[in-house]
């Protein structure tokens, strides 16, 4: 953390100086990616003695976000520095995670990682974050570009939107009315890869698959479940459902399993974890669903994030860092640094998956 008598002196010398000088001097962090008074140098030593604070979209009961924050935990100690997480255990929880924000900043964390419930109503208090010289890491599901330095993505969102269809048409042969079941209406990475969805449906290939309705269970168990139940009442005709939330599919799979006249008509795809799939994927409910190792996209964040707070890159595109036993990374368009390729999960090689 760095200290509060650092930051005065920091805003002395921006007084006295010119702003880009004294922004050097203080180390970088200070300054917003707009002035460009930034430069990355890729062998700066890695600081110790950092604090990394990690909010996630859903704390405490989701084993996703456990598994990634165990990711971000373990790296984060292991480089040096001290982890925190905090969050909600709600999904929907706007103003609960801006608080977070403003109170990590008040405290002075050197990084903040979050999961964004929504792309835009968290930009006031980042931004503010950012200019107090907290560096901060869109992880999962970004913000609006601006509003953080960079976003850590589990994979791209064209590949995920358009393998979900691709995984669903080869369930159902093509043919038949379909609906998703999402997170919450505000999130942006669901949002992100329905909009892809919606695009891979209009190819031809798929003329006679119907996507009949966009259903929210807002990460929540039991509204899920709830919705989940409704959309198989109101389509008598449906064919699958694909859930991209590995609570939305779990929900979905469950009602499915736990239903005679559901089981072996309705397909279920999406994004689950293998180890609350396995059951629905060994009883025959579902026969492939996909997602990337959460573990693996908060170790990537945290690294990201301390790469930022030790001046090894900045944000900007082309710049790239050694994120530890996972290699190297390069940031892409907008901030993005990409995880890699989700991984397909069917009866053969569920079992060699434990998360
Ligand atoms: C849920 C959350 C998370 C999403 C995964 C696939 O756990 O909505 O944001 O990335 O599903």
């Amino acid at each position: 953390m760095r200290s509060p008598n650092a930051r005065r002196t920091c805003v002395a010398l921006a007084a006295a100086a010119s702003l880009s000088a004294a922004l050097t001097a203080c180390g970088g962090n200070e300054d917003d990616s707009a002035s460009g008074a930034r430069s990355a140098d890729p062998d700066a030593t890695v600081k110790t003695g950092l604090t990394v604070a990690f909010l996630p979209k859903q704390r405490d009961n989701n084993l996703y976000f456990t598994n990634a924050d165990l990711g971000a935990k373990s790296a984060v100690e292991e480089l040096g520095s001290a982890y925190e997480d905090f969050g909600s255990s709600s999904a929907t929880d706007i103003a609960g995670q801006n608080a977070y924000i403003k109170m990590l900043a008040q405290q002075e964390v050197d990084a903040l990682a979050v999961s964004a419930q929504d792309p835009a109503k968290l930009c006031t208090e980042l931004k503010s974050a950012m200019k107090q010289g907290v560096v901060v890491v869109t992880y999962d599901s970004d913000t609006n570009p601006e509003c953080r330095d960079v976003f850590v993505s589990q994979a791209s969102a064209e590949d995920l939107g358009r393998t979900e269809v691709q995984l669903m048409a080869e369930q159902i042969g093509n043919q038949g009315e379909i609906a998703i079941l999402s997170a919450s209406r505000t999130a942006e990475n669901q949002n992100s890869w329905i909009d892809y969805m919606k695009d891979e449906l209009k190819k031809p290939a798929y003329k006679d698959m119907k996507l009949v309705e966009i259903a929210y269970g807002d990460d929540d168990p039991d509204k899920s479940v709830q919705e989940a139940q409704r959309l198989l009442q109101k389509y008598p005709g449906l064919k699958g459902i694909i859930s991209p939330t590995t609570i939305g599919i779990e929900a979905a799979a469950r009602v499915v399993s736990g239903s005679a006249t559901y089981k072996g008509k309705v397909k279920i795809t999406g994004l689950g974890t293998p180890n609350e799939m396995r059951k629905y994927v060994e009883d025959g409910t579902v026969e492939a669903f996909e997602l990337w190792d959460p573990a693996k996209l908060g170790e990537l964040t945290a690294r990201a994030a301390i790469a930022l707070a030790s001046g090894q890159i900045t944000g900007d595109k082309g710049e790239s860092f050694k994120a530890g036993g996972m290699g190297e990374y390069t940031i892409g368009e907008d901030g993005v640094i990409n995880l890699g390729k989700p991984q397909v999960f069917d009866k053969d090689n569920i079992d060699q998956f434990d998360f």
